[in-house]
């Protein structure tokens, strides 16, 4: 019998299904391709699988626009073909978390075109319409998150629906008890063919306030979301699922929460609220947008971010709440190439990210291709995107006056298309991802950044994910520590404690391209006896040479 907090101690890798492994030549992947690549994620120590979505979709957003709950779409194959995954991954002793798109479906979702046909329709309800504005512009000023009004037209009708997503991603009512049911049966459906977790997308955005008030834009960025960012009945309809899902099925459960708050994420994640085991939150993946603006470049403030990894890690750990951990995901740049240097110290920089990041506390993601640090493609076109975000906001920035030359800076920046490339699996052609034409295309430092060239080298990138993960089944700390910082606004340096009664964990990162010292602070050290110190031990590094274990610690770049 599994202990009821296993997904503490474990790992998640997430799978973008799409760019992870094609076994038919068509230039998308599908659920066979990761079937076949199951022997090597037991080999990396992973724990769960996350797959993203494979349901019936017209793609608009790669299955986040969901046609059907419980069919799969034929790009990525059958029920067969999930269910031998599903068996498969059980049969390695690992577990299988899916991806729940519920704040939203498809417009082509069958609910949808019969809530569309008329207002006595009995899905109408399924979804949020309102009247125009008097002057029969959209209900009120709300924009959508990937650019334009959060309202589309709907003619049969006369009314507006909601879309705080793409167009085409009509977001469902919540309020409304069938939606809620609904809910529940996809979730049943999916329990019963032996999936053990959910990630739960954009799910802290389901309850609106009714009002649906214009923003008066009195807080930033006024697009609407603080009335419907963590609303007003959330933890209710989360409370809910679990009580009548999560509970009976003992599943994993994390939260995509947008925008939102530290407070609300104690309350989704404190065990005793019987909501959801964790959240994943984005604060930290924002220290490089000037006044929250996504669409604007600007170094990042690596202050900001030691301080958020630390006020998280505080109010998480004293709130009773549990952390999703990650850098990188499908809507994110590859953070190796947004923080650190993906070239000279390519290798440094990979494993300095991963440990700093694997000896927080909270359960930690590795997203396809991160294990061997895969960076952010070399774009030279427009033509080359694919993401309807970035194609959507390339128009806009234009429109907002940059030339085409800016706006493509800031599309290659920013888009979400970076994490999006094929997995690099070898030095073949198309990086041995397809035989056919890839959907979207391979970076072209494949030949030197791939699995094959990393699974036997003890020293590869690769090679280092492993060893973090083994260290986390038999370090209790890891799991169980409290966490306190030991830089003070060092320029270079983040460093931190974790400490239970037994041990004393500690990680220090030195951020830059630099030789720096850094100086552990009296209050720590002296605080150790002598025989501690001498009984130190170096779990992991990431240079040639381990450094000495003294109160000074001399840090090569990246170390
Ligand atoms: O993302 C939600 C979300 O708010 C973002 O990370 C979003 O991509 C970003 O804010 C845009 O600037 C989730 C999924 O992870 C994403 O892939 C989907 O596109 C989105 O929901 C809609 O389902």
């Amino acid at each position: 019998p599994q202990d009821k907090d296993w997904w503490r101690k474990s790992v998640v890798y997430q799978v973008y299904p799409k760019s992870f492994n094609d076994t038919t030549g068509k230039g998308t992947g599908d659920i066979r391709g990761l079937t076949q690549k199951l022997d090597y994620l037991q080999g990396l120590g992973v724990d769960i699988i996350w797959l993203q979505p494979v349901y019936v979709s017209p793609q608009r957003d790669n299955g986040y626009d969901v046609a059907d709950y419980c069919r799969i779409n034929p790009d990525y194959g059958t029920m067969q073909d999930f269910e031998e995954l599903s068996r498969e991954i059980r049969a390695r002793g690992m577990h299988l978390m899916i991806d729940i798109v519920v704040n939203h479906s498809s417009t082509e979702h069958v609910w949808f075109q019969q809530a569309r046909l008329s207002k006595d329709s009995e899905y109408r309800d399924y979804y949020i319409w309102r009247d125009p504005a008097p002057d029969g512009g959209p209900p009120n000023n709300w924009i959508s998150k990937f650019g334009g009004p959060a309202w589309q037209y709907d003619e049969a009708t006369n009314q507006y629906f909601l879309t705080l997503f793409d167009k085409t991603q009509a977001d469902l009512n919540w309020e409304n008890p069938k939606v809620r049911q609904e809910v529940v049966n996809v979730l049943e459906f999916w329990a019963e063919k032996g999936v053990s977790g959910f990630r739960l997308d954009v799910i802290n955005l389901i309850s609106k306030d009714r009002q649906f008030s214009d923003d008066d834009g009195s807080t930033a960025p006024g697009d609407g979301r603080k009335y419907y960012t963590d609303g007003p009945h959330v933890h209710e309809h989360l409370h809910e699922l679990h009580e009548k899902v999560f509970s009976l099925y003992n599943s994993v459960t994390v939260g995509e929460m947008s925008s939102t708050s530290l407070d609300h994420c104690i309350r989704y994640s404190n065990p005793d609220r019987k909501e959801l085991s964790m959240t994943f939150n984005f604060h930290h993946l924002k220290v490089d947008y000037p006044n929250g603006q996504k669409w604007e470049l600007m170094p990042y403030d690596f202050e900001m971010l030691k301080k958020l990894f630390s006020d998280w890690q505080i109010g998480m750990q004293q709130g009773g709440g549990w952390s999703a951990l990650f850098f990188n995901n499908h809507d994110q740049p590859r953070a190796i190439s947004r923080f650190l240097d993906d070239d000279e110290y390519h290798v440094e920089s990979a494993k300095l990210l991963a440990t700093t990041l694997h000896g927080l506390q909270g359960t930690p993601y590795i997203f396809q291709g991160e294990e061997i640090g895969m960076p952010n493609p070399q774009w030279s076109d427009i033509e080359e995107f694919r993401d309807v975000e970035s194609l959507n906001m390339y128009g806009i920035l234009q429109e907002q006056g940059k030339s085409a030359e800016e706006a493509l800076d800031i599309i290659r920046e920013r888009s979400r298309d970076n994490s999006r490339t094929p997995m690099q699996w070898d030095n073949t052609r198309n990086a041995g991802f397809t035989t056919g034409t890839p959907w979207i295309k391979v970076d072209e430092r494949y030949p030197q950044i791939n699995v094959q060239s990393q699974l036997e080298d003890p020293n590869s990138i690769y090679s280092h994910y492993r060893k973090l993960i083994r260290l986390r089944k038999t370090v209790q700390v890891i799991t169980d520590g409290d966490y306190q910082r030991l830089d003070e606004a060092h320029p270079q340096v983040y460093a931190y404690q974790r400490s239970n009664e037994q041990e004393t964990l500690v990680v220090i990162s030195n951020f830059s391209g630099r030789d720096v010292q850094f100086r552990i602070p009296d209050s720590f050290y002296l605080s150790l006896d002598n025989q501690a110190v001498a009984a130190a031990e170096l779990l992991i590094g990431n240079t040639q040479y381990a450094p000495q274990l003294n109160q000074v610690v001399s840090l090569t770049p990246y170390a």
